[in-house]
């Protein structure tokens, strides 16, 4: 296997990622901007299939109708020659001075009807160049201290928000859904629906709640201690997966933003394996920063090791489902049995079953090991390429 992405691989970038300049907290930019028709050229020959942007990442802040106008229409332009397509768009609700305290939360009322405003404008544009899905990634929807924020308040204003949104999608009859993006914190102290559990909670307060899904963000969840690939397995066992970026982390920290492949390397491979068997068909979407050390040679490198990354996971995932060792040593871990109904023959048959209460031997149960550990091995070996 030459590891060599094509576009049936669905691998999709933000502007963002790429055109990030390295600007942090503590320093300034390293890289020059870089021009979202460069980035289109450039992901497209790498063998990305999709773009995604925020809205400010593709026309700057404050920019006036007409140069909004010729910007989209360069951008369009620059996609039909290189075959791109832009799958999913986003907003920009934390970057500006006026989202301090927020865009959909924020105790200032007037923010909130320009939050919403812009991102009203953006959806027409998603739904121009055809996305399907809408992010929203509400970094500065939280606080840092606790009498600042009436959180059942602001959960009130973030249900009123995304109802009167999805009013507007299904008024404008788009074919659009939105993700939620959960994250704990950072660049607030804590943020609202910090995880994919309270987003999925979340979403079914909600009026339409089947326009609604999530897009979890592996270092996002791992930064609050949590099994990413749990998380995914929740929201696709939900129906909720709608979404989804991939990066790395490395533990409980600030938010990394590594490529795919770098960070929880183990992690990283259990996804693959889950989104190459559970049938995702979305995106696989790369939200990551090349680090502020790069140059663009850097940065197109990285993005690169993005999709070698997880072309190389899908391999070893592949191989491990199919050795035939796996397979025996899933039946010894008794996988099989998980996916038989407890009690299939119902509740009254379990009642009247001696042999699950009276007569079960607990303690020979108990005896018998799970055997997990000689099935993980296998999946270690085959991770890190090793044969026999
Ligand atoms: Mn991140």
């Amino acid at each position: 296997m030459n590891y060599q992405p094509t576009p049936e691989d669905k691998f999709s970038f933000g502007l963002w990622t790429v055109g990030w300049q390295g600007r942090d907290p503590f320093g300034d930019a390293t890289r020059p901007a870089l021009d979202p028709v460069e980035s289109v050229r450039r992901l497209a020959e790498l063998g990305a299939w999709g773009v995604t942007f925020h809205d400010d990442d593709l026309i700057p802040f404050g920019s006036t109708d007409a140069e909004r106008e010729r910007i989209v229409k360069r951008f369009r332009e620059a996609l039909d020659t290189h075959g791109l397509v832009v799958p999913m768009a986003t907003t920009n609700l934390f970057t500006h001075p006026v989202f301090k305290d927020g865009g959909f939360t924020s105790n200032d009322r007037d923010v909130r009807r320009y939050a919403l405003r812009k991102v009203i404008r953006n959806i027409d544009l998603a739904a121009e160049l055809g996305a399907e899905t809408y992010v929203a990634w509400g970094g500065r929807e939280g606080a840092e201290s606790g009498g600042a924020k009436d959180i059942r308040l602001a959960l009130d204003r973030m249900k009123e928000a995304f109802d009167l949104l999805g009013e507007y999608v299904t008024e404008q009859g788009y074919d659009l859904r939105f993700a939620i993006e959960p994250k704990p914190n950072e660049p607030r102290g804590d943020i609202l629906l910090p995880t994919v559990g309270h987003a999925l909670a979340f979403i079914e307060r909600l009026e339409r709640p089947e326009l609604y899904g999530v897009n979890p963000e592996v270092g996002h969840e791992q930064m609050a201690g949590l099994n990413f690939a749990h998380g995914i397995a929740q929201a696709l066992w939900s129906g909720k997966l709608f979404h989804l970026d991939l990066n790395g982390q490395n533990g409980i920290k600030y938010d990394q933003d590594l490529r795919f492949g770098a960070g929880d390397v183990r992690n990283a491979f259990w996804l693959v394996d889950l989104l190459e068997t559970a049938g995702y068909e979305g995106p696989r979407h790369f939200d990551f920063k090349p680090p502020r050390t790069e140059d663009f040679d850097g940065v197109w490198a990285s993005a690169a090791g993005c999709m070698r990354n997880y072309l190389i996971l899908k391999e070893r995932a592949a191989a491990f489902r199919a050795d035939p060792r796996v397979r025996d040593a899933l039946k010894a871990a008794r996988l099989d049995q998980l996916a038989l109904p407890t009690a299939e023959d119902g509740l009254a048959s379990l009642l009247g079953d001696k042999s699950a209460y009276e007569d079960f031997d607990v303690e020979a149960a108990a005896e018998r090991g799970m055997a997990f550990e000689a099935l993980d091995q296998l999946a270690t070996d085959h991770l890190l390429g090793v044969q026999g």
